[in-house]
């Protein structure tokens, strides 16, 4: 299933072909795609996982994959659960990774308590930003601070960020969807000094997944707009602030869609997930995958606006 769309990619020299939704080797559901290109060249994807039919983001591990060709990918298996926790057993949603001296670093957000529809005030819902450590790009992880890097305010899709001095920038969605940043201590295990609400250039955009990266000296800050179509910001600084420039992938389905942006071998890529039926479950619902595209810019450093390649 799922195997009949194809991207032409071409790595140096040779003609490969990049499938859609990825092919990660069997019928796992993935979503929420943290790509990251370490030391090796290899792209490693740090993700999210659904469970068959779930309901409600009650989601319990995290998964890591590698791929030299983004055609042939390795699966390294669950890399960390919120088993492993002491301060959380659920919402193990979005998370990132990091590589600093010697070490790999994945943030992740996760959680404890119910939502409640109905009655929202009766609501124990809550979900924090943890850190974990491996010697490997694959884990297994080890919680890292024994808990949450704060407790209030929510906080949630962390996004972590190095620049090319070595600081490091926390991002994530927190209390009323705003987007916040924070800069790392040295060690990435904590917060130095405080985190703050960003300068969205007059714009308030709401919802979830940020993702920065840099190219050419210049700042992009990515979000999934109210939760579904990939918008994008650019800025001199990493704190911003922020220019809107427009959309980079609409929505689909109604859904929400959770990406990350990286080059590899020359190629920038998008990665993010799209809901697609699934027949064979017993759900016979739509269910999350990893996909990828290629992103192109501009001269001006802007994006192409990026298609969806068919299922
Ligand atoms: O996967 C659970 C949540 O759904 C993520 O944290 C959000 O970004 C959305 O993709």
């Amino acid at each position: 299933l799922f195997k009949s769309v194809l991207l032409p990619f071409l790595l140096g020299s040779s003609m490969c072909f990049a499938q859609n939704p990825l092919d990660f080797g069997s019928n796992i559901r993935t979503a929420d795609p943290s790509g990251h290109v370490w030391a090796d060249g290899r792209m490693y994807l740090y993700t999210s996982h659904d469970e068959e039919c779930q309901e409600d983001f009650y989601m319990k591990d995290w998964y890591t994959f590698s791929s030299d060709d983004l055609v042939n990918w390795t699966n390294h298996g669950p890399s960390l659960s919120v088993d492993q926790l002491s301060w959380a057993d659920n919402y193990a949603w979005a998370p990132d990774a990091a590589y600093k001296n010697g070490k790999y670093y994945l943030v992740f957000p996760a959680g404890t308590g119910m939502k409640d529809r109905k009655n929202p005030k009766n609501s124990t819902k809550w979900m924090g930003i943890g850190v974990a450590v491996s010697d490997s790009p694959t884990g297994p992880f080890k919680d890292a601070i024994g808990g949450p890097l704060w407790k209030d305010p929510y906080a949630n899709d962390p996004s972590l960020f190095i620049d090319d001095d070595g600081k490091a920038y926390l991002y994530f969605h927190g209390t009323n969807s705003d987007y916040y940043v924070a800069e790392m201590a040295d060690d990435l295990l904590s917060v130095k000094g405080d985190f703050y609400k960003m300068d969205m250039g007059g714009y308030e955009p709401k919802m979830e997944g940020p993702w920065v990266f840099k190219r050419n000296g210049i700042y992009y800050f990515t979000m999934p707009e109210k939760n579904r179509t990939l918008t994008y910001y650019m800025a001199k600084s990493p704190k911003g602030p922020w220019k809107y420039q427009g959309a980079i992938m609409e929505e689909e389905a109604n859904s929400n869609n959770h990406h990350s942006i990286v080059e590899f071998k020359g190629q920038w890529i998008l990665f993010y997930h799209r809901w697609l039926d699934t027949p064979e479950s017993s759900c016979k619902k739509k269910q999350r995958h990893v996909a990828a595209e290629y992103l192109y810019f501009n001269d001006d450093g802007t994006i192409q606006k990026v298609e969806r390649t068919a299922q």
